[in-house]
C-alpha cells in the first residue's frame, strides 16, 4: 500500500486540479455545457479504476470527469470537448457528460440516469461470448437504484454471470433530494440480502479502502464468478450541476457539509503519504505541480483549438 499511495495521489490530485480549474474558469462562459463535478468523489473512481487494466471499459454517467481521469483519458480531448472544440473526444459534439476515451477503456458517459448499466451489460455480454478476460464497470449514482431498468439489468446480469462490475456511489442526493426521502432506509445496504450477488459496503473516500474492496470484487469477476456489486458512500461538495457552492440552497445542512470536508479523500491520501514518508512535503508538492502542469496545458490546448465546421454537422452521428 506505501507504494501504491503515491499512484493513488497522483490521480486524484489530478482530478482536484482539473475540476477547481473548471470550476474556477466556468463563468468565462468558454466552456458550451454544463458541467457536473465529482469534487469530494475522487477515491471511489480512483480506488476503482487502480484496480483495472487498460482493456477493461468503463462505462459511466453525467458526472463522468473523476472515471475518465482515473482510468487514464486523455485530459487535452476532455478540456477541449468542455470547451465544444474539434479537438475534443466527441469532436465537441457532447460536452461534459459524454467523455469517452477508447484507448484508455473510457467507452461511454451518458447522461439518461442509469443508462450506462446495461450498456456495460451488453459489452460483458459480449465479453463473455467472446471468451474476454477483461470486465465492464457500470458506474452509477444512488439515483440509479430508483430505475427499473438497474433490476432489470442486476437479473439479466446474475442470471448469465457476466463479467460485470456494478459501482454505486453514493453521494446521499439526487439533485437536491436526499436518499431517505426517496428510497426505505438502508435500501442500498440489503443488495447482498435480495439478490444473489457479491455486494461489497466501503467508505467510498478511502482511497486504501475501495481499492482493496474492489481488487477483491474484480479479482473473483474476473476468475468467473460473475458480477459483482460494489456500494462507496461518499458526498460531493460542489452544487449538483454548475461550478459553485449551494449550501445556501438549504437542502444540505452545514453539519453535514462540514462532517463530510473532514473525509475529503485527498486530504486523507495525504495524511497517509505524511505518516509513510519523511519527504512527504516534497512528493505532495512535486505531484501537484506535474499535475497543475498537465491541466494548464490541456486548458490551453482546448482554447487554441478550433470549433467544429458547420460543413461537418452531418458527419460521426451515425456509425457506419
Ligand atoms: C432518466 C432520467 N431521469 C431524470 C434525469 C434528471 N437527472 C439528472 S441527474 C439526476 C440525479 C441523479 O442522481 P444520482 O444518480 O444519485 O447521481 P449524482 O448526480 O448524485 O451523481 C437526475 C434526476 C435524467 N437525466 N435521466
Amino acid at each position: 500500500m506505501k507504494k501504491k499511495i503515491i499512484d493513488f495521489y497522483k490521480k486524484i490530485s489530478l482530478i482536484r486540479i482539473v475540476e477547481n480549474e473548471i470550476s474556477s474558469r466556468y463563468n468565462e462562459g468558454k466552456m458550451r455545457c454544463p458541467v457536473h463535478l465529482s469534487i469530494g468523489q475522487e477515491a471511489s473512481a480512483v480506488g476503482i479504476c487502480e484496480n483495472l487494466n487498460i482493456s477493461d471499459r468503463v462505462y459511466s454517467t453525467h458526472r463522468c470527469h473523476a472515471h475518465y481521469i482515473a482510468k487514464g483519458g486523455n485530459i487535452n480531448k476532455m478540456i477541449a470537448e468542455i470547451y465544444g472544440k474539434k479537438t475534443g473526444c466527441c469532436q465537441g459534439r457532447g460536452g461534459s457528460m459524454h467523455l469517452f476515451d477508447e484507448s484508455a477503456g473510457v467507452v461511454a458517459s451518458v447522461p439518461i440516469v442509469s443508462s450506462s448499466i446495461p450498456l456495460a451489460a451488453g459489452d460483458a455480454l459480449a465479453i463473455k461470448l467472446k471468451n474476454k478476460k477483461n470486465i465492464a464497470v457500470a458506474f452509477f449514482g444512488d439515483g440509479s437504484i430508483e430505475e427499473g431498468i438497474f433490476y432489470e439489468t442486476l437479473n439479466f446480469a446474475i442470471l448469465k454471470k457476466l463479467p460485470l462490475l456494478f459501482v454505486c456511489e453514493n453521494n446521499q442526493y439526487s439533485i437536491m433530494t436526499h436518499i431517505n426521502e426517496r428510497q426505505p432506509k438502508n435500501f442500498i445496504k440489503k443488495f447482498d440480502k435480495l439478490y444473489d450477488i457479491d455486494t461489497y459496503y466501503c467508505d467510498g473516500n478511502k482511497i486504501d479502502k475501495v481499492f482493496n474492496a474492489s481488487k477483491q470484487a474484480i479479482k473473483k469477476i474476473k476468475n468467473g464468478g460473475g458480477p459483482g456489486m460494489i456500494v462507496l458512500d461518499t458526498y460531493r461538495f460542489k452544487e449538483h450541476c454548475g461550478p459553485g457552492d449551494d449550501l445556501k440552497l438549504g437542502y444540505r445542512s452545514l453539519k453535514e457539509f462540514n462532517y463530510w470536508k473532514n473525509k475529503d479523500p485527498l486530504n486523507y491520501c495525504k495524511k497517509i503519504i505524511t505518516k509513510n514518508f519523511i519527504n512527504y512535503k516534497d512528493l505532495i508538492s512535486k505531484i501537484d505541480s506535474e499535475n497543475t502542469k498537465i491541466c494548464n496545458q490541456a486548458f490551453k490546448f482546448a482554447e487554441k483549438s478550433p470549433f467544429p465546421n458547420k460543413k461537418d454537422i452531418s458527419l460521426n452521428v451515425y456509425c457506419d
